[in-house]
């Protein structure tokens, strides 16, 4: 089975997209679809695993346990010949009494970059994006792909008691970093993140990381109901803290956006 998905894989590697086949890349079996707490495979950082949305409506399990506080980055390549269109799921294994995804769920159709927060670990679900919701139609033996997760180096910005400023996400599954040094006895926090084309669709959610805690401390996803524009307004602790900005609408097309932070 390995060495036929690096057949198709290789078969044709004429495009610049094309991904290198790792000699210990290790091949997807089947079942890992995530029925049941077993289900899956487990990964670890760096390696490379060749599959298939094998059969219309196959869902591909990755689960990878990793301590607090990594910065990180799930990337699917397709060979040329690959049928797939793919949409990336990461999200928590299942933490604090909760199922999994009760914490943290981001989905697009491209690599993601995510923070990794508390202890648990996390899955990495590789569909097909038309076999979203009720439909099941798309998989075939040629619906391969190319699954790396690994350590992710994204910008990191040194933010101080009150600055503004404006970025661009690198794609729609990036993130970008700030560090704030909350001092011994901590303050208030307030972080106010707005999207700089409406009709962009850019939905960003900001979470507050605690490098002392090792979890997060404070985040919002939507300021109201009629505003996607996340506002953090908490009192946080002392030590340092990563403010994570990210996109959670994976048909996002714009991704700039300004922010201001007063701590005091
Ligand atoms: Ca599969
Ligand atoms: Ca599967």
């Amino acid at each position: 089975m390995r060495f036929l998905l690096a057949l198709v894989l290789l078969a044709a590697s004429t495009g610049c997209n094309d991904p290198e086949i790792h000699s210990n890349a290790l091949e997807e079996h089947e079942p890992n679809d995530g029925t049941s707490a077993t289900e899956h495979e487990t990964a670890t950082l760096a390696e490379q695993w060749l599959g298939a949305i094998g059969t219309a409506g196959d869902v591909d399990v990755y689960f990878v346990d990793v301590a607090p506080g990594q910065r990180l980055v799930a990337r699917l390549a397709l060979g040329t010949g690959s049928e797939l269109q793919p949409l990336l799921t990461v999200m928590d294994a299942g933490r604090g009494g909760k199922a999994a995804g009760g914490d943290y769920v981001k989905l697009a159709t491209g690599d993601v970059q995510w923070v990794s927060m508390g202890q648990g670990g996390y899955y990495v679900i590789v569909r097909d994006v038309r076999n979203v919701g009720s439909s099941t139609t798309a998989g075939s033996p040629q619906h391969t792909y190319s699954l790396i997760i690994e350590a992710a180096t994204p910008p990191v910005v040194t933010l101080h008691g009150s600055d503004t400023g404006y970025d661009v996400l690198g794609s729609a599954g990036a993130i970008q970093l700030y560090e704030l040094d909350a001092g011994s006895g901590g303050g208030d926090l307030l972080f106010d993140v707005k999207r700089e084309i409406a009709t962009g669709k850019l939905d960003a959610r900001v979470i507050v990381y605690s490098l002392t805690e090792e979890d997060w401390v404070a985040r919002q996803d939507d300021r109201s109901g009629s505003s996607v524009d996340p506002l953090v307004d908490a009192p946080i602790g002392g030590g340092l803290h990563w403010l994570v900005v990210e996109n959670v609408e994976p048909t996002a097309t714009a991704f700039g956006f300004e922010y201001a932070l007063t701590f005091q």
